[in-house]
């Protein structure tokens, strides 16, 4: 069953430049969830308003097309407080569903290991602690809670009590199968582990499975990826690595967000190289790549060596400058990915031995070339 949403924005001046782009990912991340966008308003306005988000004649008319359009939600993309949300859903009687709470969404829908749902509805349930929210806005959890009202008051305080041992179970159990992983890491401790990062749906995984010719699950949409895999790849004769695919990345990634990734990223912390897989064919990959990179650095990856590799030269108008340490690739066509593999055994020969190195890092250069079988 598809729900029909109703997508709202506050274009301030923070959010304006790159309010089209922002719209679009927003609708994607709702198709991923199940929701279709039915009509956009975005309000302009230098800044939010504290009490209801948009003005409350906004709200309103909000509220009247919403009804119109015969919307079952409203996604909202700015930061919503707690007060806000409580004034708006008393003007517009619709499940409010915010950005954070469209991609936890997206992962409960989607997440398939064990530990991956684990997360997401420990993820969830903090949210909705800390944002006071009801079970009302339930895209997923309540198969199609949509239109049921939160629960009131008193209920809530119920529900409060429960959220809390409940989180209190779900860390237990996280930890314990946290343990038991981290054990199965040290036992694999054997060839140099090269982990692929970046924005979502940049193609982290087609590259995966174009370097170990296996079939893990790629799809154009956000967060195809949320139960990771390693793979084990080929480089040169004899030389081999590990081969880490991981969740994809976006901007204003909300920390319970980082929270729930984080565990999924703890391989990144035994990473000898980061690929930082970029999509050249998205108009926006400028703005990706620093939301990846600000990301990076609060996982604390800043000082992991890392190669810059540009995806899906095959499309065309993908123009992509010239830079130090980067390889331009297409996973679908497969061309670059010679000039891949002998990059990263050149960045992981650089980086065993220091003392041989002038301080330089190898540069590999674009170089379309055609793959020759290799093995
Ligand atoms: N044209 C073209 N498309 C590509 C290329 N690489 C990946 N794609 C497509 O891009 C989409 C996303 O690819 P994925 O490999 O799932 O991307 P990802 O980075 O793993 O995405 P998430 O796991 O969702 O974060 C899919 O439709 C792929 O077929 C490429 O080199 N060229
Ligand atoms: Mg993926």
């Amino acid at each position: 069953m598809t729900q029909r949403a109703v997508l709202v924005a506050v274009a301030t001046r923070q959010l304006l430049p790159t309010i089209a782009t922002e719209l679009d990912e927003l609708e994607a991340l709702a198709a991923a969830a199940g929701a279709r966008v039915v009509e956009r308003i975005v309000q302009h306005r230098p800044a939010v308003d504290p009490a209801t988000l948009v003005g409350s004649g906004k709200a309103r008319e909000i509220g009247a097309r919403a009804m119109e359009s015969r919307a079952d939600l409203l996604l909202i993309r700015n930061d919503l407080r707690p007060r806000q949300r409580k004034n708006l859903e008393r003007i517009v009687p619709l499940p409010i569903v915010d950005r954070t709470m469209l991609i936890l969404d997206v992962f409960a829908r989607h997440a398939r290991s064990r530990e991956g749902k684990l997360q997401v509805e420990l993820a969830q349930l903090r949210y909705r602690q800390a944002n006071l929210i009801g079970a009302g806005a339930d895209l997923s959890r309540l198969g199609g809670g949509i239109g049921t009202r939160g629960p009131g008051e008193t209920k809530l305080e119920v529900d409060r009590r429960r959220i809390g041992s409940r989180i209190a179970t779900l860390r237990r159990l996280l930890s314990a199968v946290r343990a038991q992983r981290a054990v199965r890491r040290r036992r694999d401790r054997r060839e140099p582990l090269v982990a692929l990062v970046g924005y979502t749906n940049a193609g982290k995984t087609s590259l995966l499975n174009a370097l170990s010719r296996s079939d893990a699950y790629v799809a154009d949409r956000p967060f195809a990826t949320l139960d990771p895999t390693t793979r084990r790849a080929y480089l040169q004769p004899g030389r081999y690595v590990r081969l880490a695919d991981t969740v994809g990345f976006i901007t204003d990634l909300p920390a319970d967000l980082i929270e729930a990734f984080r565990a999924t990223l703890e391989e990144l912390d035994d990473a000898d190289l980061l690929l930082h897989v970029l999509d050249v064919s998205a108009s926006d990959w400028p703005r990706q790549r620093q939301a990846v990179e600000r990301i990076l650095h609060e996982l604390s990856l800043d000082a992991t060596p890392s190669l810059l590799v540009f995806n899906k030269i095959d499309r065309s108008g993908a123009h992509v400058p010239p830079e130090p340490l980067s390889v331009c690739v297409s996973a679908r066509s497969g061309a670059g990915l010679n000039a891949l593999r002998d990059a990263i055994a050149l960045s992981l020969d650089a980086d065993a031995k220091p003392e041989c190195s002038s301080g330089r890092r190898p540069t590999a250069t674009a170089e379309f070339e055609t793959d020759a079988p290799e093995r």
